[in-house]
């Protein structure tokens, strides 16, 4: 995958780890070549691994990464993929997607979540019905998934995009929060890590506003602008949604604040690379998207097959990348945020 063969990576701010995913590629055969046609204790069939991605919105490159990593997965096994979802990342527009699933009778549905609740009852009928549940990206509440595969450790994303701005403003100053939608569990679970690691941290620096530009392009664009307008001392912006941080950028470079407010957060490499290459933004984290999709559709083919049912400590086989352990709360960890500058944007494309 993309980071595997990275030579030239620099870590930065302290704990970023130069790796996204580093995992041993010990293959044990964890996962079975899948009995067909036999049922599992929920109904499920352990044959059918027709897999259903429901990203939080269409349109963005973030999931289209990340969800192409889910079909190259589900390709190499033998399975069937489809991507559904709203146009717009709002708390229940994944509802009627996830009941036309169940529907559907697919074997696997793989959700990135606007809200940690909205969609739950949905989810749950659909488990009723034999349907095995990963969230991935976003999660939602534990009791209406079989298992959650995050891109990384809250505490760790918030720590990257925290140093990152203090680097970027000398340690002190204003400083404000760009996100997405206002329920989104990811980019909340963030903003609250980011905003204890600043205040002991770096006590010089204020967390003035957090506004939500809802994942939408526009949206994200004039609430940049309306940021700046009404802090006349901001220093810098931290914007951790890959929608958000492009869309700021974009009003920056063009700006009188180009060069004065400094901007991070996690952004892709192709929203991000003209702003990196002329000085807009100097660095910003993310994971890989595309390893993020391929694992959490790993995780659905071992669910649907029943080599695991989502447990702490449940292995299973995630082909390329090799061997993963479930941890707590039905939580699989892809790896640690990577840092992206002017030197190393080079090296990626997606
Ligand atoms: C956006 C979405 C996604 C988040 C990334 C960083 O694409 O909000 O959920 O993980 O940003």
């Amino acid at each position: 995958m993309l980071f595997h063969n990275l030579g030239k990576g620099k870590a930065r701010a302290g704990a970023v780890a130069a790796i996204a995913v580093t995992v041993a590629l010990i293959a044990t055969g964890c996962a079975s070549d899948g009995d067909s046609g036999s049922t599992d204790s929920a109904g499920g069939d352990s044959s059918n691994l027709s897999i259903t991605f429901l990203p939080k919105n269409l349109g963005n490159p973030y999931f289209d990464t990340s969800d192409k990593g889910g079909e190259k997965a589900i390709e190499s096994f033998g399975g069937t993929y489809q991507e559904v979802g709203p146009a717009e990342a709002s708390p229940d527009a994944q509802v009627s997607y996830i009941n036309t699933a169940t529907t559907q009778g697919v074997g696997a549905l793989v959700v990135s979540a606007n809200d940690p609740t909205a969609i739950c009852d949905a989810l749950n009928e659909a488990r009723d019905a034999g349907v095995k549940v990963v969230t991935f990206d976003s999660d939602t509440d534990a009791d209406c998934r079989d298992i959650f595969i995050n891109q990384a450790d809250a505490e760790g994303i918030a720590k990257v995009q925290v140093d990152l701005i203090a680097d970027q403003i000398g340690g002190s100053g204003e400083v404000a929060i760009l996100s997405a939608s206002a329920n989104a569990t990811n980019q909340n679970a963030w903003i609250e890590q980011m905003k204890t690691y600043a205040a002991s941290e770096y006590p010089d620096i204020t967390i003035v506003d957090t506004v939500y530009g809802d994942d939408d392009d526009q949206t994200s664009f004039d609430k940049t602008a309306a940021l700046l307008q009404s802090h006349p001392d901001l220093k810098g912006i931290i914007s951790p949604t890959t929608v958000g941080i492009a869309a700021a950028a974009r009003y920056l470079q063009t700006s009188e604040y180009k060069g004065k407010v400094a901007l991070t957060g996690l952004g892709t490499p192709n929203q991000m690379r003209d702003y990196v290459e002329d000085g807009t933004v100097t660095s910003f984290a993310l994971w890989n998207p595309a390893d993020l999709g391929y694992l959490a559709a790993f995780a659905a083919k071992a669910l649907i097959e029943g080599t695991i049912t989502g447990a702490e400590g449940d292995t299973f086989d995630a082909g390329d990348l090799g061997e993963y352990t479930v941890g707590a709360d039905n939580t699989v960890l892809l790896g640690d945020p990577f840092v992206f500058d002017k030197d190393n944007i080079g090296d990626f494309d997606f």
